[in-house]
């Protein structure tokens, strides 16, 4: 790259990502109760994902159950990731590890212990842990006795929760995402997350029914529950930072015509700018009065709400960035698939085989539109390909991995030429995971193989990637190195 253009700073994070119900397995051990990702049934690209709160594993594959048994093979795990270089380690932290159902009065100690333990392997080798405290991991008890996020009564044991392993953790942790993907909740697809599911065996992703009133006040719910923990974990201690992590799905429009130019400021503000914007700047936008009126919205909220949010603002703004998509008012176009949405085909873009189009100078846009509007540091806390992977004699030969980080590392190098003070990146995945959205293990993201397949056979040894030295001499170069 140009030596006139700025490097990275010298103690940038590079680092990888993962979530618990994503990697743990060990699904009823050591006191562990069910989550919501657990009564979730295995589906692909084209059957969706099945939630059956009775789980009844003589019928079902649930693939979070053994997940890549991470649980049991941390230690071997982290020990890659050192010798990957990694400074930063995105994990998550299962709730039901620590309060089974959800509303115990007392924490399990065997699960404390458990990420005790781990925050120890991560310090021995000196990789800075930032940790989500809510990845779609909802007790199963707390889905069938409340009405999951739409219920008040949730904040109070998330943040039970929250408070418990920040007490804990509070010398070995700094960095702190609340919620994972917090606006999932603005589409009908985020409904499964926020745990008002309530009939067995028939919902999947796509049957859903929707119901906004009862998705924006749980999305409501979330936004108090995010504050008031930066609010209790800054009185645990005060050098704790705090980021969102919104799932930016950058949109642009199709056409230079003015209707598709203002239907992308709508999907952007909605999308993308609201949760930001109250979970940065603590007050709800001008724009959703308008949305909520004229979409007849209605849900609860109390006057101290908005005192809280004022006051629980986040320290940095993280995101999940995959790809981009086009907006337009025109009927019948070529439709992408995508993280929580879709939109028009951008005939200038690749997709990969699961229809998310590769957009690396997008990034560069996203990341000076985020900065420019928050000015506060920023971190890209995911971003990745999905991608089949062959293994073959103990080898991935996986470029197409490469040229998807290398394209877009080069754009965030470029955003910080531009001014854009980001300060960390940790990719999807640092190791391979069972995938969100299809429950498969064959959407591969990580730089180090996991020997699984989408029935939970095989070996579950770990293999490096081209990627992982790839990657390895990239951080070993703070980012000089992409060849
Ligand atoms: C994000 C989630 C992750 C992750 C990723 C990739 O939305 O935060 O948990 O899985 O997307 O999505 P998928 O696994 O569906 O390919």
């Amino acid at each position: 790259m140009n030596e006139n253009i700025k490097a990275f700073p010298k103690d940038f994070y590079w680092g990888g990502a993962t979530a618990a119900n994503q990697i743990e397995g060990a699904w009823n051990e050591d006191g562990k109760g069910p989550n919501l990702a657990d009564a979730m049934v295995a589906g692909n690209h084209t059957t969706p994902r099945k939630i059956t709160l009775d789980i009844d594993e003589n019928r079902y594959y649930y693939p979070s159950h053994v997940a890549i048994d991470y649980y049991h093979r941390y230690k071997e795990d982290i020990a890659l990731m050192a010798e990957m270089g990694l400074k930063m380690y995105r994990m998550s932290i299962s709730w039901a590890r620590i309060f089974p159902n959800g509303s115990d009065n007392e924490p399990n100690e065997a699960g404390l212990r458990f990420y005790d333990d781990v925050f120890a392997e991560l310090k021995k080798y000196d990789i800075e842990p930032l940790v989500t405290i809510y990845h779609n991991e909802m007790p199963l008890n707390l889905v069938n006795e409340t009405n999951g996020w739409v219920d008040r009564k949730v904040i109070d044991h998330y943040v039970r929760f929250a408070r418990t392993v920040m007490e804990r953790y509070k010398d070995t942790v700094r960095y702190w995402i609340p919620f994972n993907e917090i606006n999932d909740l603005t589409t009908p697809v985020g409904n499964w997350n926020h745990g008002g599911i309530k009939n067995p065996g028939t919902e999947d992703f796509s049957n859903q029914k929707d119901d906004p009133d009862k998705r924006f006040a749980a999305l409501h719910n979330q936004f108090v529950a995010s504050a008031k923990t930066v609010i209790e974990g800054k009185k645990i201690n005060p050098d704790f930072r705090f980021g969102t992590m919104i799932c930016h799905i950058t949109v642009y429009p199709l056409t230079p015509n003015p209707d598709d130019i203002l239907a992308t400021q709508k999907e952007d503000q909605l999308r993308n700018r609201f949760s930001g914007d109250v979970q940065i700047k603590g007050v709800y936008p001008y724009y959703m009065d308008g949305y909520f009126e004229k979409n007849n919205i209605h849900f609860k909220t109390e006057p101290e709400d908005f005192e809280l949010l004022k006051e629980g603002v986040c320290d940095f703004y993280s995101f999940s960035y995959y790809m981009t998509n086009c907006i337009t008012v025109k009927k019948d176009v070529e439709e992408v698939s995508g993280n929580i949405m879709g939109g028009a085909k951008n005939p200038f873009l690749k997709a990969t085989e699961w229809n998310w189009q590769i957009d690396p100078v997008g990034l560069r846009y996203t990341l000076n539109h985020i900065y420019d509007r928050y000015n506060v540091p920023v971190m890209i806390t995911e971003n990745g390909i999905g991608a089949r992977d062959t293994f073959e004699n103990g080898e991935i030969h996986d470029d197409y991995r490469i040229s998807y980080f290398r394209d877009h590392i080069e754009q965030m190098r470029l955003a910080i030429d531009d001014g854009v003070d980001l300060i960390g990146y940790t990719p999807w995945t640092a190791i391979d995971v069972i995938s969100c959205s299809t429950g498969e293990m064959a959407k591969r993201y990580g730089f180090i193989y996991v020997d699984a397949d989408d029935e939970g056979n095989g070996s579950y040894d770990r293999y490096k990637k081209d990627s992982f030295y790839w990657y390895k001499r990239v951080i070993e170069t703070n980012g000089e190195c992409l060849e």
